[in-house]
């Protein structure tokens, strides 16, 4: 299957299934689950033709295992990332380790400096176990900066933290008091 059609139906399947279900008319039950027959439907009326075995390959592909298939195969749910209110996923709880890091952009520090680690249009503040994996999300929106944030302690003081089943860390924010900033030699 080639890279660039299995790139755009991850994109397109992100879309549908974290943030705007109803661009196709697509129902998303409240742990994120969608019937891949209606998913399918939705596409082709969107003039998108997508087939059984693109989804399973985007699913099995995913760098990031972003989606997964219900134990039937009759349904896929996107497993973490989701702001679109229909869903409301139950995550499981978990200690978190002592630290956790945050990839962000050098445009957001300011902002941050003053608000700590706060979920935007998502449902969680997304946190990462590897510093390469942080820098990367960091990336995407201009020059990335890594913050290492005191999950343990943030958690012994009655935060909650959650491990999404691809190993994403979430919570639903982090109080500046609770975060390192610079370089990953010095932090
Ligand atoms: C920033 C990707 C200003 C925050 C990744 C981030 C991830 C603030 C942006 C997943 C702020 C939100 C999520 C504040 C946070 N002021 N900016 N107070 N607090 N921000 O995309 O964490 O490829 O919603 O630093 O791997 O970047 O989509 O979150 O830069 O796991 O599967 O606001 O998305 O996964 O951006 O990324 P996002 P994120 P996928």
């Amino acid at each position: 299957m080639d890279t660039k059609r299995l790139n755009e139906t991850s994109k397109f399947l992100s879309y549908v299934l974290r943030h705007e279900p109803q661009a196709i008319g697509l129902q998303l039950d409240c742990e994120g689950w969608a019937s891949i027959e209606s998913l399918i439907a939705g596409a082709a009326r969107d003039g998108r033709a997508l087939d059984i075995a693109l989804i399973r390959a985007v699913v099995s592909s995913s760098d990031k295992k972003r989606f997964s298939l219900s134990d039937d195969g009759l349904s896929i749910r996107a497993v973490q990332g989701h702001s679109t209110a229909s869903v409301n996923l139950q995550h499981v709880e978990k200690e978190p380790p002592e630290f956790l890091y945050h990839g962000t952009a050098t445009r957001f520090l300011q902002s941050i400096r003053q608000q700590g680690l706060i979920p935007g249009a998502r449902h969680h503040v997304h946190l990462s176990q590897e510093i390469a994996t942080a820098i990367a999300v960091g990336q995407r929106y201009g020059k990335p900066v890594l913050l290492k944030i005191e999950a343990r302690r943030m958690h012994q003081q009655g935060f909650t933290f959650f491990h999404a089943e691809n190993g994403v860390w979430l919570t639903a924010q982090v109080p500046t008091p609770f975060i390192r900033e610079g370089e990953p030699d010095n932090l």
